[in-house]
């Protein structure tokens, strides 16, 4: 098929929270947007809200990972833009954290960002431009403790972006992360770290809950033609909380 006009975006974990204000932020760049989650139900309604595309996808299975990246190249032509979103948010103190459960976290956080980024860059370096923001945190600056496994991936993707930034500016990509805060998602506000906000909020500098519209604008900054000097960058998003 002849190629899609405008810019494609594949965004992971785009079902709810800050994926899914992501999503929305970058469609109103003029950006055909794919969602890609393994919550088939909320992806699906993400997508047909920005007139998108979903598709099913665990983004720890290699052969999921290729068949997203196989429906979008047969559908549009292209992938210019990718936002590595999908991750789990655990809260489990040390004493409790088993190897099987390091496994299983690492699998999604950082296993996925390799998949994911290994199945589109290819075609970003075929096309000779690319964006890619990754998904970070802060808890990696701060240090936070009751989630060793979660704050290790973190990391693990700050080095990643800085390693690939260096690798990848000949094809004319950019890859950057993105570190939130505390924000207030569906998975946050859900769980345990919904606690988190009452010693979190007092050392932002703004005395209210971070959104995930807090998130977006700075991540679809970084997938514009015009964020091209920018590159193997960690921008902190957290209401001022901690100082990268
Ligand atoms: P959330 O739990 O609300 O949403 C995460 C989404 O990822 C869900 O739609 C879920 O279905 C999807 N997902 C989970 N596992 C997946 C998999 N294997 N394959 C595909 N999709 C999968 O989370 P959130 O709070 O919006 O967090 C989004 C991102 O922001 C994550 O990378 C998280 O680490 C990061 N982050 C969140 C906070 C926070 O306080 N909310 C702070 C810093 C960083
Ligand atoms: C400050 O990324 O950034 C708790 C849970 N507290 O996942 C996070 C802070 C959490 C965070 C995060």
């Amino acid at each position: 098929m002849s190629k899609h006009e405008r810019r494609v975006a594949i965004v992971t974990g785009a079902a709810q929270g800050i994926g899914a204000a992501i999503a929305r932020r970058i469609a109103k760049n003029d950006v055909t947007v794919v969602i890609a989650d393994v919550n088939a139900e909320k992806g699906e309604a993400v997508a047909a809200e920005l007139s998108g595309h979903f598709h099913r996808t665990d983004v720890s299975d290699a052969a999921a990972v290729q068949g997203l990246v196989d429906d979008v190249m047969a559908t549009y032509g292209r992938i210019d833009i990718l936002v590595n979103d999908a991750a789990i948010v655990p809260f489990v103190a040390w004493e409790d954290l088993t190897f099987e459960e390091w496994r299983r976290v690492m699998a999604v956080n950082v296993d996925g960002l390799f998949l994911v980024t290994k199945a589109v860059s290819r075609h970003m370096a075929d096309a000779g431009y690319g964006r890619i923001v990754n998904i970070s945190s802060n808890t990696f600056v701060a240090g936070t403790p009751n989630a060793n496994h979660y704050v290790s991936g973190k990391g693990a993707s700050i080095g990643f972006t800085r390693s690939l930034a260096s690798e990848l500016g000949k094809d004319g990509i950019t890859v950057n992360s993105v570190a939130p805060g505390l924000t207030e998602s569906e998975g946050v506000k859900a769980g345990p770290h919904n606690e988190g906000f009452a010693y979190v909020v007092p050392m932002q500098a703004f005395n209210r809950k971070g959104q995930p519209e807090d998130i977006a604008p700075a991540v679809a900054f970084l997938t514009t033609e015009e964020a091209g000097w920018v590159t193997g960058q960690l921008l902190v998003v957290d209401g001022g909380h901690t100082r990268n």
